[in-house]
């Protein structure tokens, strides 16, 4: 059987009959506080499952209408896939009604169907006034196409009318992505005897299954879910758009609050801020000021928040503009999420819209790159999104950490990063997971910066053939992370841009050069350690019997080492490699199992302490003997 899971959402004035109407349809009373039953009003919250003719069962979400409740009709309304708008036929539209239906404009809702409930209260002429009052609002809306039915809850006039429209409705609406990564806000938690606690909400997209793990945000605490269910029944597998109650493992109730997530671990970054394009309602008394104070309802969450337009100081009533929203606590967005502002105080609702950027920077007032990047990002295509925070990034991230940023979804950036790497607008750096990405215009950048560095340090230093990996990555890539710095060299290597010998990185062709007068040099040096084997010159007696700088006399040792002209024994100390093999020999030859002191090897080669230490120290780092106490033994 194909699955259609979906959520109906009631919307609708005080006492218009949203509770009645639904347990007219389903059999179950949502009301189900004590003050709710007290005052005959609904505060909180309902949900109750409506098996279609199918088979298939949907969730139905039953909200208050009170204009004290609308932040509790708002944590319902946001998963809602389809109205059900109520207007009562002995009272006609009223406040809450328009008020409902802009927020699941805000939320976009775009199906529904409406009833006017209690029509056996009234004459067939007031059904008809009302109904065409009700045709005057939804004119222009998303929901202007909607079948208006009359209906009574107490003779059961127009409810089978009622459910075949809301089932012929139901196989219209967009369905949630099971494809995404899994993401629940929470709309209520409590706690079971002997089961914990317990978290329900809409699943907004992908799947949970029992057991698995999930992050918890905006906190980033790890759950575990230790069972499922939906609408009362035990699962092992929930689904997108399905009404989901999950016991959590490693919580207690204190820790988890209406308006936080369940998601996918890896999914959504939490964000202090987003970009949004906001609409203000045309009722609005005032325009809404850069730095105003306003609600931020999004998911099941409030949250206060300032608003700055991205280009002048005011949205005006009616007004589409692209704002920035300065959070005052987390908030855990996607792309394209919807939500709801309203204002600080006197609370109501005064505008809404959708999330175009997750984690922009913080704009300045009349910023161009600002305007032009919120344009990039919403156009939907996936590789201009991707760009806007490929160019950001001043390192090269990983597609995961993009989703992270972007709070795209794991395809678009991956679909982004193969039209941007294929029209060479991104260069992928490593051969193995997770592949980095970085945009062109960037490594070129970096890649002139590096060689900038380097061609600074051959200028400098002549002698030497390059510069160490490390020292080039904390002078040319400071902050980076360690693999990201590797990866990069790396790619600039293949390139053939950089030449490397071990861990010393150099342009092509700026390895050390020697003149003729260095070379000159270097033969001096070495006749004079030739000259006396086993007690040769140190570095600073070189230095005053030739009348060279030291610093030159140690490059030019470095050099000869290399050219394996001289084998170097301590700092101040180099050996000519006919000598290091000599004593060696002697070494090996003359050893007993018991091993050899220092004084015995000073003796057994004819030297003093002053060579017979560092030569024995050299032999221990080249592995060829190894210390035990007072003596040296062979490996
Ligand atoms: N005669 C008649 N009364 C109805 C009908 N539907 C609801 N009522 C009455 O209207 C009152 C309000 O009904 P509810 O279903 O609680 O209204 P509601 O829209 O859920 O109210 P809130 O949740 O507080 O916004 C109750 O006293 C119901 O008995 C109907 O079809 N006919
Ligand atoms: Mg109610």
């Amino acid at each position: 059987m194909s699955r259609r899971n979906l959520i109906i959402g009631t919307a609708g004035h005080i006492d218009h009959g949203k509770t009645v109407l639904v347990k007219a349809l389903t059999g179950k009373d949502t009301d189900r506080l004590a003050e709710e039953k007290e005052r005959g009003i609904s505060i909180d919250l309902g949900f109750a499952p409506l098996e279609l003719s199918d088979g298939s069962v949907v969730g139905i979400v039953d909200v208050p209408g009170h204009e004290n409740f609308v932040r509790n009709m708002m944590a319902g309304a946001t998963g809602v896939d389809l109205a059900l708008l109520v207007v009562a036929a002995d009272d006609g539209v009223m406040p809450q009604t328009r008020e409902h239906l802009a927020i699941m404009d805000f939320l976009g809702v775009s199906k529904g169907v409406i009833a006017i409930t209690k029509a056996d209260l009234v004459e067939v002429d007031l059904i008809k006034l009302v109904t065409d009052e009700v045709g005057e609002l939804i004119d222009g809306s998303p929901l202007e196409e909607s079948v208006i039915i009359p209906v009574s809850a107490v003779t059961g006039l127009g409810l089978p009318e009622l459910t075949l429209e809301l089932e012929r409705a139901a196989g219209e609406v967009r369905l949630k992505d099971e494809a995404l990564p899994a993401r629940l806000p929470i709309d209520r938690v409590f706690t079971l005897k002997g089961i914990g606690t317990v978290v329900t909400g809409t699943l907004w997209s992908g799947t949970i299954r029992n057991g698995e793990h999930l992050e918890l945000s905006p906190e980033g605490r790890q759950v575990r879910v230790r069972s499922l269910g939906v609408h009362s029944t035990e699962r092992d597998t929930v689904y997108a758009g399905e009404r989901v109650a999950a016991n959590l493992a490693g919580v207690s109730k204190r820790d988890v609050n209406r308006g936080d997530v369940l998601a996918a671990p890896g999914y959504l970054k939490p964000t202090f801020m987003v970009d949004t394009r906001l609409t203000l309602l045309a009722e609005c008394a005032k325009p809404l000021k850069r730095g105003t104070r306003v609600r931020f309802h999004h998911g099941t969450r409030e949250l206060l928040g300032r608003i700055y337009p991205l280009e002048g100081e005011a949205v005006a009533p009616g007004e589409e503009r692209p704002c920035q929203l300065r959070l005052e606590s987390k908030a855990v967005c996607a792309n394209g999420d919807r939500f709801v502002l309203r204002s600080y105080s006197p609370v109501t609702t005064i505008g809404g819209g959708t999330v175009v950027d997750t984690h922009p920077p913080k704009h300045r007032l009349h910023a161009g790159a600002a305007l032009r990047q919120f344009g990039e990002l919403e156009t939907g295509k996936p590789d201009d999104s991707v760009a806007v925070y490929l160019s950001r990034a001043t390192e090269p991230l990983s597609g995961g950490d993009l989703v992270l940023e972007s709070g795209l979804a794991p395809v678009t950036v991956e679909e982004g990063l193969m039209e941007l790497t294929r029209s060479g607008q991104a260069v992928t750096l490593g051969d193995r997971a997770p592949l980095l990405y970085i945009s062109s215009a960037r490594y070129e950048e970096i890649r002139a910066s590096i060689e900038r560095s380097l061609r600074e340090f051959h200028a400098e230093k002549p002698l030497a053939d390059g510069m160490a990996k490390e020292t080039l990555k904390k002078k040319a890539l400071p902050s980076w992370d360690a693999r990201a710095a590797d990866i990069f060299l790396d790619s600039l290597l293949r390139e053939g841009a950089l030449e490397s010998h071990g861990k010393i990185i150099s342009l092509p062709g700026e390895s050390a050069t020697v003149t003729d007068e260095q070379g000159r040099l270097i033969d001096e040096v070495i006749k004079r350690i030739e000259g006396r084997p086993t007690s040769p010159p140190t570095l600073s007696e070189l230095a005053s019997e030739m009348r060279l700088d030291r610093q030159m006399l140690s490059d030019l040792l470095a050099i000869a080492e290399k050219q394996e002209k001289a084998v170097r024994v301590s700092p101040e100390l180099y050996f000519s490699p006919r000598a290091i093999e000599v004593t060696e020999k002697k070494l090996r030859d003359s050893i007993k199992p018991e091993g050899i002191t220092v004084s015995e090897f000073k003796t057994l080669i004819g030297t003093s302490r002053k060579y017979a230490l560092p030569l024995l120290e050299y032999f221990d780092r080249a592995k060829v003997t190894f210390r035990a106490g007072d003596v040296r033994r062979l490996r």
